[in-house]
């Protein structure tokens, strides 16, 4: 059954496994239209995720910052748009952690291959912190870090695997957290990579 990590956060093990092979497949139609690429963080580096969206809004980085734009920099066309089975699971999952009628304007698609990681930061790009976060695991398992307000603050470790779905909001909204270098290995239907879809309200 899911388990509460945080004041306002939920892990619902599994929840997406059934679904986890039209998802996959999805993800593979979204991203032959934008594709997967490494973008560059204000102070110029290249981040070991891969990353692409779907949505009206789309998260970005490049030299002069963050946020959220209509259209894919790399093809000046807008994201594609939210499948429909994506919004039904992250509803879905976001009501069952006491989330009613959330309804995500901004999918992150991000690719890691192994070695990839994510530094801890805090989400805040959003407009509105009211609005929870829902976070689906596809492909290998990482190590994920659950910090606290402040940077600072020891993270707690989390193993998310295939099918697994967090939910945060209220209080635990903007916890810094982070994601450990990906390990290698190969998973039977994604490969070596580890696929995470990040629906979030934008705007
Ligand atoms: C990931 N992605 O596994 C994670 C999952 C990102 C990112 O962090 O920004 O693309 S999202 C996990 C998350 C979101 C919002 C709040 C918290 C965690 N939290 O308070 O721990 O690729
Ligand atoms: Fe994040």
């Amino acid at each position: 059954g899911p388990e509460q990590i945080g004041p306002g956060s939920w892990l619902q093990h599994g929840a997406a496994l059934d679904a986890a092979p039209a998802l996959f497949a999805e993800v593979q139609h979204l991203t032959a239209a934008a594709p997967f690429r490494q973008m560059q963080t204000p102070g110029g580096s290249r981040m070991s995720v891969a990353m692409s969206n779907c949505g009206p809004f789309g998260w970005v980085t490049d030299r002069s910052g963050y946020r959220y734009a209509a259209t894919d920099p790399l093809s000046g066309l807008p994201w594609p748009p939210l499948p429909p089975l994506f919004l039904q699971i992250a509803g879905a999952a976001a009501e069952r952690a006491g989330y009613p009628g959330f309804v995500p304007d901004a999918c992150l698609i991000n690719r890691y291959a192994p070695g990839a990681r994510m530094a801890l930061h805090q989400d805040k790009d959003e407009r509105d912190f009211t609005a929870p976060i829902v976070s689906l695991s596809l492909g290998l398992p990482v190590v994920f870090l659950f910090g606290g307000d402040q940077r600072s603050d020891p993270p707690a470790r989390l193993l998310l695997s295939h099918g697994d779905v967090l939910v945060w909001g209220g209080p635990d909204r903007l916890r810094f957290h982070g994601v450990m270098p990906l390990k290698p290995g190969r998973h039977e239907l994604l490969g070596e990579q580890r696929i995470n879809l990040t629906f979030r309200k934008a705007r």
